[in-house]
């Protein structure tokens, strides 16, 4: 049984992180803090069109009309319900959208916005291409916790230094509708092993919610963070909805490892502790 958090408990929020005004303001001194806290958080990196042309577009895949596309997910308290909803009732109960790039022209021609590359070349230290590409929504009232975790915990691509998140704003992202919040520094201590609890998450007992810093964001502000960071998002409890996109990148000099190569970075007690299937194998049962 793994001891669990009131989530409450687990979040900060005296402590703010300063965002860059917008990309042109990017310096060598703005890489070296990325590098040395984990992250760095830049405003004004979409422009306001961007932001509701990715907004229509993931209104579109939530709605149905675009073709093929059913990679949603309701937020638990809604699930029961979700068969009957209207798409309109959908549209602010959806948790997590993904996998829509090859279906979605608007949000796939972002992955490879030439302000977005530029940085993640700057911030990675080579040609980047995309890994991931996903969404979590955060309804209105019943958005749930992103509990703290690494993301590393759950690539099968390393070395974890070439991997990049990038969190792109399309709501205000404030303290009450649940920004990301971060550790800083953490991304340096290196993997820390995973349980499966209220998601796949680093242990709440081992979380150092101490060094909490939030980050909150305007339209079209964004995120950089290293695979390493511990971050995770509290509940949305406001009437506020927070919608993000989320991209992940690896350096091209990165490669695909597999989970037994996955669990050299997490276990504990000659255990799988990452976030690739079930957690808790033995490592002598992995055998891909
Ligand atoms: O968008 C959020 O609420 C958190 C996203 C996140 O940290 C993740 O999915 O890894």
């Amino acid at each position: 049984m793994i001891a669990t958090c009131n989530p409450d408990d687990l979040y900060r929020y005296t402590r703010t992180a300063a965002a860059l005004l917008g990309p042109d303001a990017l310096n060598e001194t703005h890489i070296a803090d990325y590098h040395h806290d984990g992250f760095l958080a830049v405003e004004n990196v979409l422009a306001p069109d961007e932001v509701a042309g990715a907004k229509q577009a993931l209104d579109d895949l939530i709605h149905g009309r675009i073709p093929g596309y059913k990679d949603l997910q309701p937020e638990p308290e809604v699930k029961d319900r979700w068969a009957t909803m209207t798409a309109d009732e959908r549209a602010d109960s959806v948790r997590k959208v993904w996998q829509f790039v090859e279906h979605e022209a608007r949000l796939s021609a972002l992955t490879t916005h030439p302000v977005l590359q530029n940085i993640l070349q700057r911030l990675v230290g080579e040609e980047v291409r995309l890994i991931q590409d996903m969404a979590l929504l955060k309804p209105p009232f019943i958005g749930t916790e992103k509990p703290w975790h690494q993301d590393m915990a759950y690539f099968g691509w390393s070395p974890p230094e070439k991997i990049i998140g990038v969190w792109i704003a399309l709501d205000p992202a404030t303290a009450q509708n649940g920004c990301m919040h971060v550790l800083p520094g953490t991304h340096r201590e290196g993997p820390v092993p995973h349980v499966h609890a209220r998601d796949c998450q680093i242990p709440d007992a081992r979380v150092q919610v101490e060094r909490d810093v939030i980050v909150p964001l305007a339209p079209g502000g964004v995120l950089f963070f290293s695979a390493l960071l511990h971050h995770g998002t509290p509940p949305n409890k406001s009437s506020e909805r927070r919608w993000a996109l989320q991209y992940h990148y690896a350096g091209e000099s990165a490669m695909q490892i597999t989970r037994t190569e996955h669990a050299a970075l997490y276990q504990e007690d000659d255990r799988y502790a990452g976030c690739r299937g079930a957690g808790g194998t033995p490592l002598k049962e992995l055998n891909e």
